[in-house]
């Protein structure tokens, strides 16, 4: 099966380490198929920047539909675009997020997030809500790092990360961490030694749940919601998106 892993910032060398990621814990026979959008933010640390990767994560659903995809990863843990994403392909589409708060909750009551900026939190806190994870999890932590300091100061950022994870499992009451962004998908193994807990990271959990669909013959339901949008005409910068309805 073919996974395209979409990383919705535009930072080429956070795709590698993402699509690396992938691979190490992709089953035989899977083909990780690591992408970046032309367009849009170099990481993701707000609304905003979450709105406007939100465009560049559906071309490259679209861009994936036309080369032929089992499945796809939004491998931001904003889960940018996902149920718009949903609505382009019958190939199921995994948000990092959600998938990390489904591992979580099957091995741990409670679980804690730690990401990257304290402002970016109320974004997971969010998709608590909305997935239905909010009593899983007991507190949204921040290393208070930028995101890009994963790509260029990485020892530094690790180190923070690995203090905030255990201030989180000394004081919260968890039995497992959940790391809050992509960028953090080669940190698994380091941290959960330096800890001592496990450590949910979403891109490899992901990995694992789009095979499981593939495997059960399961893809994103075209009844409801998430059916193929209606054809119509769009305007301006997005013209090239008119009446593109994939075919039913
Ligand atoms: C991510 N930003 O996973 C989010 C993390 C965050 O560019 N990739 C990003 O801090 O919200």
């Amino acid at each position: 099966m073919r996974i395209r892993v979409i990383n919705p910032n535009t930072t080429a060398s956070m795709t590698t380490t993402i699509g690396e990621a992938a691979s190490r814990i992709a089953s035989p026979g899977s083909e990780i198929v690591a992408t970046t959008p032309k367009s849009g933010p170099v990481s993701i640390e707000s609304h905003f920047d979450e709105a406007i990767s939100a465009v560049g994560v559906l071309e490259e659903v679209m861009a994936g539909e036309r080369e032929g995809v089992d499945a796809y990863i939004i491998a931001c843990f904003g889960d940018p675009g996902l149920l718009a994403a949903r609505e382009l392909t019958r190939a199921p589409v995994i948000g990092i997020a959600e998938a990390a708060f489904h591992m979580a909750s099957l091995i741990s009551t409670r679980f804690s997030i730690v990401t990257t900026l304290g402002r970016t939190g109320i974004i997971a806190e969010h998709l608590l809500d909305q997935y239905g994870f909010r009593h899983h999890c007991r507190r949204v932590r921040a290393a208070e790092i930028p995101v890009l300091d994963l790509e260029h100061d990485g020892e530094a950022a690790l180190n923070r990360i690995i203090t905030e994870c255990r201030r989180a499992r000394d004081e919260d009451g968890i039995g497992a961490i959940v790391l809050g962004c992509g960028g953090m998908a080669d940190l698994t193994a380091e941290i959960s030694d330096a800890v001592g807990l496990p450590v949910v990271e979403g891109v490899t959990a992901a990995v694992k749940l789009s095979e499981a669909l593939v495997g059960l013959g399961l893809g994103t339901s075209k009844f409801g919601d998430l059916a193929f949008p209606r054809s119509k005409a769009f305007t301006g910068r997005f013209e090239h998106l008119s009446h593109m309805t994939p075919s039913e």
